[in-house]
């Protein structure tokens, strides 16, 4: 995963494993931000020693992470790079063997996908349209407000599309800059369907219930409890937070410390203070902002136990 749209002013971010690096403050004028994401099957690792056959964005679940500053223009293309991965199925053959390939085909056939980004004041109607496999299109939008926000595929079925692992996070920052800290990019979400031979095998009649097969900050059960990540002691530590669903809601926490704000959506204007658990929906997002007291290990889940019981659990080393 990487950052798209940051190297221009900042810093140049190296979008590590963890996700997680250090801003240097900064302004820079208001500019064109290209974002270019395709569209395409990849595979991924929901869980240790399990694969899934995602649909993604640039190969990824989540996608990478899109940011820019407030005033500038985001100019996305989106590149549906799907294509078919099964050949027409011959005239010859019959019965049986006919309708299996017919139904592999349907299986493997290539499909549409657009991006809705939740930062954009546009007309989805235009902007979030639906892009043919092959194709291409571009769009822009003015990143007008600061936050932190979800992106995601929205094409129907959407609980498919991004049950399959269409998403990724966007964060626009403010005009006059954020405070240095240490940050941290959590995405959570939900995979559906069963485990068979160390592959989860997807199933949109799961996606339909609220008995997801994992849980997962950025796209992997346990990802950051198999690999804590490093913070300081006593630092500033901001997670960017997104809670890209398809469908269940994050109550996120981390055990040790009390958040010191909290801002709805990323929103810096207005934030809570000395939040200890918050509520975070299907396609919501926020700023959490934090210190470790001491040295140890911290662990992060969403409260919802049994979804932290399914992989939405990691844990912060602090040294
Ligand atoms: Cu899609």
């Amino acid at each position: 995963m990487f950052i798209q749209g940051v190297c221009k002013k900042l810093f140049v971010g190296l979008f590590t494993a963890v996700l997680s690096f250090t801003v240097f403050g900064g302004t820079a004028a208001a500019e064109v931000v290209p974002v270019n994401l395709t569209a395409k099957k990849a595979t991924v690792k929901v869980a240790q020693g399990v694969k899934f056959k995602a649909w993604t964005f640039n190969g990824t679940v989540p996608g990478p992470v899109v940011r820019a500053t407030e005033g500038d223009t985001i100019e996305v293309t989106l590149k549906n790079g799907d294509t078919s991965s099964h050949k027409n199925c011959k005239k010859k053959k019959k019965g049986k063997q006919r309708k299996k390939c017919n139904q592999q085909k349907k299986k493997h056939a290539a499909m549409w996908h657009s991006i809705d980004f939740h930062a954009a004041k546009v007309a989805p109607s235009d902007a979030f349209r639906s892009v043919a496999p092959g194709e291409s299109f571009t769009f822009s939008f003015e990143a007008s407000t600061p936050g932190v926000y979800l992106y995601h595929c929205g094409t129907g079925p959407l609980l498919e599309h991004v049950g399959m692992g269409m998403y990724g996070m966007i964060v626009v920052d403010p005009a006059e800059g954020r405070p240095p800290a240490q940050e941290v990019f959590l995405v959570q979400s939900e995979f559906y369907g069963k485990v068979k031979n160390g592959w989860l095998k997807s199933s949109y009649q799961a996606m339909k219930t609220e008995e997801p097969t994992y849980v997962a900050f950025n796209g992997k059960a346990a990802r950051y409890a198999q690999a804590p990540i490093k913070v300081p002691v006593g630092g500033p530590v901001r997670i960017y937070f997104v809670d890209a669903g398809p469908s269940l809601s994050s109550s996120f926490h981390v055990v040790g410390t009390i958040f010191d704000a909290y801002q709805h959506d990323g929103n810096p204007d207005e934030p809570m203070l000395d939040v200890s658990t918050q509520l975070v929906g299907p396609g919501g997002a926020g700023v959490f902002e934090l210190t470790f007291p001491e040295a140890g290990t911290y662990p992060f889940v969403t409260h919802a136990l049994r979804d932290m019981d399914k992989g939405a659990v990691g844990i912060f080393a602090a040294e």
